[in-house]
């Protein structure tokens, strides 16, 4: 188990100080990971590092500030064509990615043009995560996305592109990836109606790590905890400390 459902106990809001040591062999929810390699993000003098199939282009004065740009242009809605790069990336942290677009005469049902990063293991392709475009005709814009990688990924790519059934004309430039923090939320699920039941000593949280959502086990291990959340009775002298006691026996 990756990322293990935290769980515990005891009321209130005053935090203790954790000691020393309480934290080891827990995982960090952290940013401090390296950068991934993305080759030619700017386009500032070709396409190398990326895989062009038809409709895409090097545009030597059509990116920001009159630099190099990616430039696709799509006349035939039927065609789907896309550009990529694959990236080495770390299973299990968490990546913001983006790009900067502008588009001219882009049509069609869909969001336009943009950016996703995609995930693959042994089996092929497992899903991504895939932000909304731009269409009509637009100045540079930001589009950006955030994803965890799943845990089996064995390949990841990083595509611009024009959503299925679109026309018109994009350009993309100054490409960006690096790994952010987790995003760590607790959902309270016992006791229930946010009550707390001081007969039992417990409560159970549910963890929700980078998208990923897990239920809580039927017993909880030491081993399989990412985070310990230690209180105190407000307006008690009770203080809970140590490994988790089991005060419904
Ligand atoms: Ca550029």
């Amino acid at each position: 188990m990756n990322v293990a459902a935290g769980l515990l106990l005891a009321w209130s809001s005053a935090l203790a100080s954790v000691p020393s040591g309480i934290s080891d062999g827990y995982r960090r929810i952290t940013a401090d990971f390296p950068r991934p390699v993305l080759v030619n993000a700017d386009f500032n003098t070709g396409t190398t590092g990326w895989e062009l199939p038809v409709g895409y282009s090097h545009d030597p004065r059509g990116g920001r500030s009159g630099t190099g740009a990616l430039k696709m242009v799509r006349t035939d809605s039927t065609v789907y064509t896309l550009a990529v790069q694959r990236i080495k990336l770390i299973p299990q942290v968490r990546y913001r990615f983006g790009i900067w677009v502008r588009t001219e005469g882009v049509a069609g049902e869909d969001s336009g043009g943009t950016i996703c990063l995609e995930f693959s293991d042994e089996k092929g392709w497992m899903g991504g995560h895939y932000p909304n475009g731009l269409k009509g005709t637009t100045d540079w814009t930001w589009v950006e996305g955030s994803v965890a990688v799943p845990e089996r990924a064995v390949g990841c790519t990083l595509t611009l592109y024009l959503r299925q059934g679109m026309t018109g004309t994009v350009w993309f430039d100054d490409a960006k990836i690096e790994p952010e923090a987790g995003v760590w939320t607790a959902h309270q699920i016992y006791p229930s109606h946010e009550s707390v039941d001081a007969e039992s000593g417990r409560i159970v949280l549910a963890s929700l790590d980078g998208g990923m959502f897990l239920p809580p086990p039927q017993k909880v291990d030491e081993a399989d905890l990412v985070c310990r959340i230690r209180a105190r009775a407000v307006g008690s002298s009770w203080t809970w400390a140590g490994p988790i006691p089991d005060r419904s026996s």
